[in-house]
């Protein structure tokens, strides 16, 4: 038999790529569901090549389904998840409600499956956020070889990472500044359209970020709490696919060309390191690909064991609607769905 499933979320950027992406992993779906707010009730989203109405999320049933993909805000599901586990289905949610939960595991399935048997205890999986998961998916092979014991990084991640809303001020603000109009500002603190924003989330003590924030603990509850990381996340004018520059420090010694061939073999990882002119990847190359990208691997000869490389993935699949999936299938093998 197979899985009863709710997209709650369904008309959000990331919503639309779960539906695409069960569809194109042939998920062994019995039923779809997508599900919104009141206001979307009624409009179609596709399901492969079909269209299906969006139902209420707050009146629909959840006895009817075993999985329910949520990606609709963490006030939202914060709401909704004790009815939704009260009535017998399992969340795997986008948001960061539940993220640092220790009865709850945050999982990237190329990094750690085995976390998915403690979704036995509140029925809830979470699921990273997207800078996050690129980046744990290329550091976790290079951590088996050598133990990671320092990151240091900068982000360029896309404006479609803050949703339709966001992606929209982008394209208007470009617009807007070609035939000479007013440049309005909402989603974004500062002019988005030919700059760059070096804030994404609200400031917290210290002055990191919350988005800096979630990259460090998240990284450490996934991959390797004894691992430090510090990051710089910065907003660019691409609407999809974000990018890392990482500068990683390993206890052992580890060359470029080991971790290049390591890299190759890696799960879930796409190396594209050439050296010549065009021999890398960039954002717009990775929109619609299920693969994290790896590029320019250099030895670091400023730290003992360092390296530095260019991670690159679709922000909207593997860092939020495909590794969504990727676990749905995961608690389906394991028998933990229905
Ligand atoms: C961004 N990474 O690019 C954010 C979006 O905690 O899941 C995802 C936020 C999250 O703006």
């Amino acid at each position: 038999m197979g899985v009863r499933v709710a997209v709650l979320g369904a008309t959000g950027a990331v919503g639309k790529e779960m539906l695409t992406i069960l569809e194109e992993r042939l998920f062994p779906a019995d039923s779809v569901h997508a599900l919104a707010s009141r206001k979307s009730i009624g409009v179609e989203v596709s399901y492969g090549d079909r269209d299906i109405k969006v139902e209420d999320s707050e009146t629909f049933d959840f006895s009817k389904v075993d999985l329910v993909l949520a990606s609709c805000g963490s006030d939202a599901i914060k709401v909704l998840a004790p009815k939704i586990t009260a009535a017998g289905a399992m969340i795997v949610d986008n948001s960061s409600a539940f993220r640092m939960d220790p009865d709850v595991p945050l999982v990237v399935p190329e990094v750690n499956p085995d976390a998915l048997e403690g979704a036995k205890k509140k029925r809830i999986v979470a699921n990273p956020n997207c800078s996050t998961i690129q980046t744990v998916v290329a550091l976790k092979p290079l951590h088996d070889l050598a133990t990671i014991t320092r990151v240091s990084c900068a982000t360029y991640q896309s404006v479609s990472g803050a949703g339709n809303a966001a992606m929209d001020e982008l394209w208007r603000q470009t617009r807007g500044i070609f035939v000479n109009d007013e440049v309005e500002k909402n989603e974004f603190p500062k002019q988005i359209a030919f700059n760059v924003i070096p804030r994404i989330g609200d400031l917290m003590e210290g002055g990191v970020t919350q988005e800096e924030w979630k990259m460090t603990v998240e990284t450490k509850k996934i991959l390797d709490p004894k691992i430090k990381l510090f990051a710089t996340c910065v907003r660019v004018p691409v609407f999809v696919g974000h990018a890392v520059a990482a500068h990683v420090e390993f206890e052992n010694e580890i060359s470029a060309k080991l971790a290049r061939d390591t890299l190759r073999e890696a799960p879930g990882v796409m190396l594209i390191d050439n050296r010549e002119d065009d021999g890398f990847i960039t954002p717009v190359e990775s929109v619609g690909e299920f693969a994290v990208f790896v590029s320019r691997v250099r030895e670091d000869p400023t730290v003992e064991n360092g390296l530095a490389l260019w991670i690159v993935a679709d922000n909207l699949r593997k860092g939020a609607a495909l590794n969504a999936v990727q676990i749905a299938e995961g608690l389906n093998n394991r028998g933990l769905l229905g």
